[in-house]
C-alpha cells in the first residue's frame, strides 16, 4: 500500500497552522491597499516610490506619522498570497535610481508586503497594538475594473453598447475595419473558430487604437482584451460584439450562440473571480489617472475619462449602484483619486490640477448617483523628475520646469540625447474648473489648454552622508500616504 501523502501528525500540524494563521491576523493588524489606474498611469512608479520612501525615511512633512518620527522602521516580508506574482520592487528601484530609466510596463496583478513598525501616538494604543502594521499592496490594471458593468449586461446589450460607442464620431474612423468585417458575417451562420478569432483580433486592434496617445480614450471594455494577463488566446477572450442583432434567440451552433456563450464565460471565469478574489478583499484604494494626457488629447478623451471613472467608482461604492451586492462583502472605506505626474506642471498649477480632477470626479460620481463627497482627490508626482525655475518674459515672471528629456524626445525641432537638461514652459491650467467644463460641453471644437508634456528621465538621486543614496523625491506623495495610512499608524 502506498503511504498516504500526509501523515496524521502532518494533518494535525496543518490544522494547527491554519488556526495560528487566523489568530496571527488578529494580533497582526493588516491593511490591504489596492493601487490601480489605466496602463501607463503610474502604478509601478507610485508603489516603488511609496515603499522606497518608507524604507529609507524619505522627506514626508505632510505624513504625520513619519514627520513626527514615530515610524521606527519599515521592511519587506513575504506576501501572504502565494498564487499572486510578487511586485518586483528591487528591479524597479534599481532601474529608477541606478539606471535612471522608468520601469517596464507590468501587465497583470502583483503584490508586495511591507511591514511598518511604529510607535503609537497614544499611550493606550501603544499598550495594545504592538506597533506593527502589515501593509499589503496590490497592483492591478484599472482596465479590469472597467469590466464590472458587463456583469449587469447580456451579450445583446454588451454588443449594442459597444457598437454604438464604436460608431460615435470620436471612434468611428478607428473602428472601420472591425465594423466592416462584423457587418459582413451572418450571426446565424454556423459557428467558426476562424471567424471568431478574426473578429476578436480586429476588435482588439480597434480598442488598442483608441488607447493610443493621440486619442487617450479610457472606456474600452472588455478589459482583458488589452490586458489579458495569463489568459491570452483563451476561448473566453475570443469573442467580439456583433452589430445589429435581431431580437430572436440565435440558432443552436450559430456564430452568435458561440459569441454569447464566450461572453458569459468571460463574465463567470474572468470578471467575477477577479472581483471576488481581489477587489472585495481590499481595505483602501488609490486610483491613478493621467488627467493631463486626457486634456492634451482633447474633449472626447476628457469625457471618456469621466465615463471610465464612473465605472471605476461603481466598483468601490457598490451599495448605491445596486449591482451585484453578493460580490461585495465589505466596503472599501477610503478611496483616493490621484492625478499623477504633477511634476510636468509648475507648482502654481498643482492646485488647479487638483480642482479640475475634483470636478471630473464629482461629475463621474453623479452618473452613479453618488455625491462623491467621500472620495478624496489629489494632484501628485510619485517621482519628481523636474525642478522649477523662473524666467522674466515681457515684464512677467514665467514659471518653468527643468529636467532631462528622455533620449529621442524632440522639442521645437531640437533632438535630445538623454543627457542634457532643458527648461520648458509647461503651460497653464484653467483657474476655474467650472468654465472649463462649460467650454467642453458647449463647443465640440473648443481647444483645451495646451500642456507641454515632455517625457523626462527619472531624477538624479544625490548621495547622502556615508554614500547612501537619498530617497526618491516626490510631490505630495506624503499627503497621499497620510490619507491612506495615517489613521492606522495613529
Ligand atoms: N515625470 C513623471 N513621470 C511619471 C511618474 N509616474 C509615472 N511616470 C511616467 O509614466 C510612465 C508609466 O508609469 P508606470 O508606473 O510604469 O505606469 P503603470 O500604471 O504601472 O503602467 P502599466 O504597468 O503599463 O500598467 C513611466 O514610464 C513614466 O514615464 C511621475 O511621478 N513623474
Ligand atoms: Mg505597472
Amino acid at each position: 500500500m502506498s503511504p498516504p501523502l500526509t501523515s496524521l501528525a502532518d494533518e494535525a500540524r496543518i490544522a494547527l497552522d491554519t488556526i495560528a494563521d487566523r489568530a496571527g491576523s488578529l494580533v497582526q493588524p493588516t491593511l490591504r491597499l489596492g493601487v490601480t489606474g489605466l496602463s501607463r498611469a503610474g502604478k509601478t512608479v507610485f508603489i516603488t516610490s511609496l515603499v522606497h520612501n518608507l524604507i529609507h525615511s524619505g522627506r514626508m512633512p505632510m505624513f504625520a506619522a513619519a514627520h513626527s518620527g514615530r515610524i521606527a522602521r519599515a521592511w519587506l516580508e513575504p506576501q501572504p498570497d502565494d498564487a499572486v506574482p510578487r511586485f518586483q520592487y528591487e528591479d524597479h528601484v534599481a532601474r529608477l535610481i541606478n539606471d535612471r530609466v522608468w520601469p517596464d510596463s507590468t501587465r497583470a496583478i502583483s503584490e508586495l508586503r511591507l511591514v511598518i513598525e511604529y510607535e503609537s501616538a497614544s499611550g493606550w494604543n501603544r499598550l495594545f497594538s504592538g506597533g506593527r502594521l502589515c501593509l499589503d499592496i496590490v497592483d492591478y490594471p484599472g482596465e479590469w475594473l472597467l469590466d464590472l458593468p458587463l456583469l449587469g449586461q447580456d451579450f445583446r446589450e454588451f454588443a449594442a453598447r459597444a457598437v454604438e460607442l464604436a460608431r460615435s464620431p470620436a471612434r468611428s474612423d478607428l473602428a472601420g475595419p472591425w465594423l466592416a468585417k462584423a457587418a459582413s458575417v451572418d450571426p446565424k451562420a454556423p459557428a467558426s473558430e476562424t471567424t471568431a478569432r478574426e473578429l476578436a483580433a480586429l476588435f482588439t486592434d480597434y480598442l488598442r487604437a483608441c488607447k493610443a496617445d493621440d486619442r487617450a480614450l479610457s472606456t474600452l471594455p472588455p478589459g482583458r482584451f488589452l490586458m489579458p494577463g495569463d489568459l491570452d488566446g483563451s476561448p473566453a477572450l475570443t469573442f467580439a460584439p456583433l452589430p445589429d442583432l435581431p431580437e430572436a434567440a440565435p440558432p443552436r451552433g450559430s456564430l452568435q450562440a458561440m459569441m454569447e456563450r464566450r461572453f458569459e464565460s468571460y463574465k463567470s471565469v474572468v470578471v467575477k473571480p477577479f472581483f471576488r478574489e481581489h477587489v472585495t478583499r481590499l481595505d483602501r484604494q488609490i486610483v491613478l489617472i493621467d488627467a493631463m494626457q486626457a486634456m492634451n488629447a482633447g474633449r472626447e478623451a476628457v469625457m471618456d475619462l469621466e465615463r471610465a471613472l464612473s465605472d471605476v467608482l461603481m466598483s468601490f461604492r457598490p451599495g448605491r449602484a445596486g449591482l451585484l451586492s453578493g460580490l461585495f462583502s465589505r466596503r472599501i472605506d477610503k478611496v483616493l483619486i490621484a492625478a499623477t505626474k504633477a511634476d510636468h506642471l509648475h507648482h502654481e498649477s498643482h492646485d488647479r490640477l487638483e480642482a479640475l480632477v475634483r470636478r471630473i470626479v464629482e461629475r463621474a460620481a453623479l452618473r452613479i448617483g453618488s455625491s462623491g463627497a467621500d472620495i478624496e482627490v489629489i494632484a501628485m508626482a510619485a517621482v519628481r523628475a523636474t525642478r522649477e525655475a523662473t524666467s522674466r518674459h515681457e515684464g512677467e515672471d514665467l514659471g518653468l520646469i527643468v529636467g532631462t528629456p528622455l533620449e529621442g524626445e524632440r522639442i521645437d525641432g531640437r533632438l535630445f540625447d538623454g543627457n542634457s537638461q532643458t527648461a520648458i514652459f509647461p503651460g497653464d491650467l484653467p483657474a476655474n474648473p467650472e468654465s472649463f467644463f462649460k467650454l467642453l460641453e458647449s463647443s465640440p471644437q473648443a481647444s483645451l489648454p495646451e500642456i507641454n508634456v515632455v517625457r523626462f528621465r527619472p531624477p538624479l538621486i544625490e548621495h547622502g552622508e556615508g554614500g547612501i543614496k537619498l530617497s526618491l523625491p516626490h510631490i505630495r506623495l506624503d499627503r497621499a500616504m497620510d490619507y491612506l495610512l495615517g489613521d492606522r499608524l495613529a
